[in-house]
């Protein structure tokens, strides 16, 4: 039994991010499946550990930690090598400003609209909202060119060594690849490319990889 249970399921993003950042420190955890499809996320038992009905909740300590930046941070102070969180204040901003802008804007378009109608809805053998994944598009092109700035010139999203964000993105954007909209965007933007390339090459991304997923990434 290790001192990190993990609650969630291997189809989120969040949860995978997490994941990755153990396997990254090296560190091992317990998982306790609670998938969202299922709407597990909002039964009294989970709600005791996320009250707003997410995954992941980390119990640790006896004490419950959400919230994915919180998680990280905990991990980071825990357990500080390999850091993923830079020492240096501009490089430390730049990753925090990253967090907020996929937290706040790329998650949004990326899964809740373009993975959302194109992948997760197939799965369930709901209908595709065509109109949704229309007016997402323009955005995630946006997103994307916005990515490209720093990874134009450089292999991770920050300044130095591969850093938290990293592991933040990678997952959506595994979802984005799912879709051939996506891959399609991708094409006309190198340095995101040469960063997905890198990032899906870590074991940390590989042994992650939720199950009915394992033949497309
Ligand atoms: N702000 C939360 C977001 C977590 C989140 O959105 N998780 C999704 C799965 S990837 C979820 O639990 N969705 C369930 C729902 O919205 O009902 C975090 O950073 O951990």
């Amino acid at each position: 039994m290790s001192d990190f249970v993990l609650y969630g399921f291997d189809g989120s993003t969040y949860v995978r991010t997490v994941r990755m950042l153990f396997l990254e420190k090296g560190v091992t955890y317990d998982q306790v499946p609670v998938d969202v499809l299922k709407g597990e996320t909002h039964s009294p038992e989970h709600l005791r550990r996320h009250p707003f009905g997410k995954v992941p909740a980390l119990e640790t300590g006896g004490r419950i930690l959400y919230e994915t930046d919180a998680i990280a941070e905990f991990l980071e102070g825990h357990f500080p090598s390999p850091a993923l969180v830079p020492r240096q204040l501009d490089d430390r901003v730049d990753m925090r400003q990253w967090a907020a802008v996929i937290n706040n804007y790329y998650y949004q378009t990326m899964i809740g609209e373009l993975a959302w109608q194109r992948v997760i809805n197939p799965l369930l053998q709901r209908p595709v909202d065509e109109i949704v994944i229309a007016a997402a598009l323009p955005k995630v092109r946006h997103q994307f060119s916005l990515l490209e700035q720093p990874l134009a010139t450089r292999t991770w999203l920050v300044a130095g060594p591969v850093s938290y964000v990293d592991f933040l993105l990678a997952p959506i954007m595994a979802y984005v690849m799912m879709t051939p909209e996506g891959r399609e965007i991708m094409a006309d933007f190198p340095g995101v490319q040469r960063w997905w390339d890198n990032i899906r090459q870590r074991e940390s991304f590989e042994r992650t990889i939720p199950e009915r997923f394992r033949t497309s990434g």
